[in-house]
C-alpha cells in the first residue's frame, strides 16, 4: 500500500467524513479514492477556519481535518493555523513538504520549523513506515488535553513508497482526567461561603458537553453566570441568573456584578488576558477551573486552582456543595434575579433607541436586533467577525442553546467568520449558520464564499457595509482626512450574485427582516446568502471600564 493511501485510510478509521484542502497535496487524491468528500476552498485560510468550526461546534468528537501543499500552500495557511492556536481549537493539518533531500535546506519552507509555535504537537514524517504512527501520535494529541492543533508534514517522495500491509491503526481513544479531590473539598467550601459569587465559563465546558452540570451548579449556589466570547452559550442567556457573555462590549449587568463580586469562579476557561474578554477585577480572589495547567496563575493569581475536564470537575463539585447545603438552594436566587432584571432592563432601555433606530444609513445594532428576532434562534448558529459587528453583537445576541454562537478572539483576524460559518454547516447541515461582518473583514476572504456556493453549503452572511474601517476612524483621524486611509469601497451583493449564490442590498430600515426572511428560505433551498447592509459608521460600544 502506497503511504498516501494509509494516510486516506487512517483519515476514515479516525472517523473523517470531509476533506478540506487546496491542492496540490496527493492526499486529496487518495481521500477521494476512499469515499472521503473532499473540499476545495480558494485559499489555505479559509480551509482552515473551516476545519476549525467542525471541531469548535462538534465539541471536537469531530476533528477539522486540513490538507495543503508544502512551499506557498504551507506558506499561505499559516494565519489559519495560528488563529486556531490563538483560541486553542483542536484541529488535523497536513502539509506537504519539499522532498527528503531538500526539505531542510533554504528557502525551503519547512513546515516543521515554522508551524512549531502554533502547534501542539508537530512531527514531519521521514520514512513511509512511520507514517501509522505519526497519525497515531497526532489523532491523540489532537483529541485529548488543551485542544490546539496539531501538524504533520509528509515531503512529497514519502506519499509514494511502500508501506507494509495489513495497515495496523484504531482510532486513537479519548480520555478524561479530572481534579485532585481534597482541592475540589476547598473550593466546594469557598464556594459556598462567598455572598456574592460569580461564576466564568469558558470554553471548556462547550469542549467537555458539561453544560447541564454548569446550569445545575448556578441554581444550586443560585450564583450568576457569565462566559467568556470563546464560552458564549455554554450557559442559556435567557435564564433568569445569566449575566449575558464577556467580551470587548458587555453588559452593563455584568459589569456590575463583577464589580460587586466577593469570589470569582473560573470554569473551562484559561483567565489570558486580552482586549477581547472581560477583565477581572483587581483584588478580587478567583478560583481557576481549568484543563491545562500551563494556565494556572499564567495571567492571574488563583487563590485555588482545579486541574481536569470541565465535566468531572463541575460533577465534583456538585456533589460537595450539595453535601454542604443540604442538597439545596439557600433562597438567594429571588434577590438575584431581581438585582440582574432590575440592571438588564436599565442596560436595555439605554439600548433600545440604537437596536430599534429607523436610522439610515442602517444602524448595525438595528439589524442584529432584526435578526435576532426573526430568525429561529434555537436552530442557528451564529459567529461575528473582528472589528465593529463583534461588539456590536455580543452583548445583544441571546443565546439559548449550547454551541449556537461560535465566539472568539484571542486572536482576531479580520475574515475568519465566513470558513467559520461553513464549517458549521458542513457539521450542522440542518441549522442556519451565520457569519456577520463588516466590509473590511469581507476584504480578507470574500473570494471563499464562491467555494460556498461551489461546494453547495448554504450559509448566511449578514455584511455590514459601511464603506469604512469604521473602529479605527478615532486612532487614524489625520490618515483619513488627509489621504482616505479608512476608506473601502464594493458592491458585495453584486460579488455574491456574480458568484452565482443569492444577494441582495438593503437600505431601507423597513426592508430589514423581509429581506432576511427572503435569505433564510433562500439557504433552505440550498443556497449560500449574502445580504448587504449599508449601514452607518457606528462605533459605539457598550464598553463599561472600572
Ligand atoms: C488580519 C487583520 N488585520 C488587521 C486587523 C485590525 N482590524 C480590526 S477591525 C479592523 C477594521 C474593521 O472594519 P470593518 O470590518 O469594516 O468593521 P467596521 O468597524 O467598519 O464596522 C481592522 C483593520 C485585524 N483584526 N485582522
Ligand atoms: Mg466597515
Amino acid at each position: 500500500m502506497k503511504a498516501v493511501a494509509a494516510v486516506a485510510e487512517i483519515l476514515k478509521r479516525e472517523g473523517v467524513k470531509f476533506l478540506i484542502g487546496y491542492p496540490v497535496n496527493p492526499i486529496i487524491e487518495a481521500a477521494a479514492q476512499a469515499d472521503i468528500r473532499t473540499i476545495i476552498v480558494r485559499q489555505e485560510r479559509t480551509g482552515l477556519h473551516m476545519a476549525d468550526a467542525v471541531s469548535r461546534v462538534t465539541s471536537g468528537q469531530k476533528i477539522g481535518v486540513f490538507t495543503m501543499q508544502q512551499g506557498p500552500g504551507s506558506e499561505n495557511a499559516f494565519g489559519g493555523v495560528a488563529q486556531a492556536y490563538g483560541d486553542s481549537v483542536p484541529i488535523v493539518v497536513l502539509p506537504g513538504g519539499y522532498p527528503r533531500r531538500i526539505t531542510n535546506i533554504p528557502p525551503n519552507f519547512n513546515s516543521f520549523l515554522n508551524y512549531r509555535h502554533v502547534t501542539k504537537w508537530i512531527e514531519q514524517v521521514t520514512m513511509p513506515d512511520a507514517v501509522p504512527d505519526a497519525l497515531r501520535r497526532a489523532f491523540t494529541q489532537v483529541k485529548n488535553g488543551r485542544p490546539r492543533p496539531v501538524l504533520i508534514e509528509f515531503p512529497t517522495d514519502v506519499f509514494q513508497e511502500e508501506i507494509p500491509e495489513p495497515l495496523v491503526y484504531v482510532a486513537a481513544p479519548r480520555m478524561r482526567f479530572g481534579p485532585d479531590p481534597r482541592a475540589v473539598a476547598e473550593v466546594a467550601a469557598a464556594l459556598v461561603a462567598a455572598e456574592r459569587p460569580v461564576i466564568y465559563a469558558g470554553q471548556g465546558v462547550h469542549y467537555a458537553q458539561a453544560w447541564s452540570q454548569l446550569r445545575r451548579l448556578a441554581e444550586l449556589l443560585e450564583a450568576p453566570v457569565t462566559t467568556s466570547l470563546q464560552g458564549k452559550s455554554a450557559f442559556p442567556e435567557n435564564h433568569p441568573l445569566s449575566l449575558g457573555s464577556g467580551g470587548r462590549s458587555v453588559s452593563k449587568q455584568l459589569h456590575e456584578f463583577l464589580k460587586n463580586a466577593d469570589l470569582i469562579f473560573g470554569i473551562g476557561c484559561s483567565f489570558s488576558t486580552t482586549n477581547y474578554g472581560v477583565a477581572m477585577p483587581k483584588g478580587k480572589p478567583i478560583i481557576h477551573a481549568t484543563l491545562d495547567p500551563a494556565d494556572i496563575n499564567k495571567d492571574i493569581r488563583a487563590e485555588h486552582a482545579l486541574v481536569g475536564d470541565a465535566g468531572l470537575t463541575l460533577d465534583a463539585l456538585l456533589v460537595e456543595i450539595k453535601d454542604r447545603l443540604n442538597g439545596k438552594p439557600r433562597g438567594r436566587a429571588q434577590a438575584v434575579t431581581a438585582e440582574i432584571k432590575r440592571i438588564k432592563t436599565e442596560w436595555m432601555t439605554q439600548w433600545m433607541p440604537k437596536l430599534t433606530s429607523s436610522a439610515k444609513p442602517l444602524s448595525p445594532y438595528r439589524v442584529i436586533w432584526d435578526l435576532l428576532h426573526t430568525v429561529d434562534v434555537a436552530r442557528t448558529i451564529v459567529t461575528h467577525d473582528a472589528g465593529s459587528p463583534r461588539d456590536q453583537i455580543s452583548p445583544f445576541w441571546e443565546c439559548t442553546e449550547p454551541l449556537s454562537y461560535i465566539g472568539w478572539g484571542k486572536t482576531t483576524q479580520l475574515g475568519y467568520g465566513l470558513g467559520l460559518a461553513m464549517g458549521a454547516k458542513l457539521a450542522h447541515p440542518d441549522k442556519l449558520c451565520v457569519n456577520v461582518w463588516g466590509d473590511a473583514a469581507i476584504g480578507f476572504t470574500g473570494m471563499d464564499f464562491e467555494t460556498a456556493v461551489r461546494e453547495r453549503i448554504p450559509i448566511l452572511s449578514i455584511l455590514l457595509n459601511n464603506f469604512s474601517m469604521a473602529i479605527e476612524l478615532p486612532i487614524m483621524k489625520t490618515a483619513t482626512e488627509k489621504f482616505r486611509s479608512t476608506d473601502i469601497s464594493g458592491n458585495y451583493a453584486d460579488m455574491a450574485k456574480a458568484f452565482g449564490g443569492y444577494g441582495e442590498r438593503v437600505t431601507e430600515p423597513g426592508d430589514i427582516v423581509a429581506a432576511i426572511q427572503r435569505g433564510v428560505k433562500k439557504t433552505e433551498e440550498g443556497i449560500p446568502v449574502l445580504l448587504e447592509f449599508l449601514t452607518e459608521k457606528e462605533i459605539e460600544f457598550s464598553i463599561h471600564k472600572y
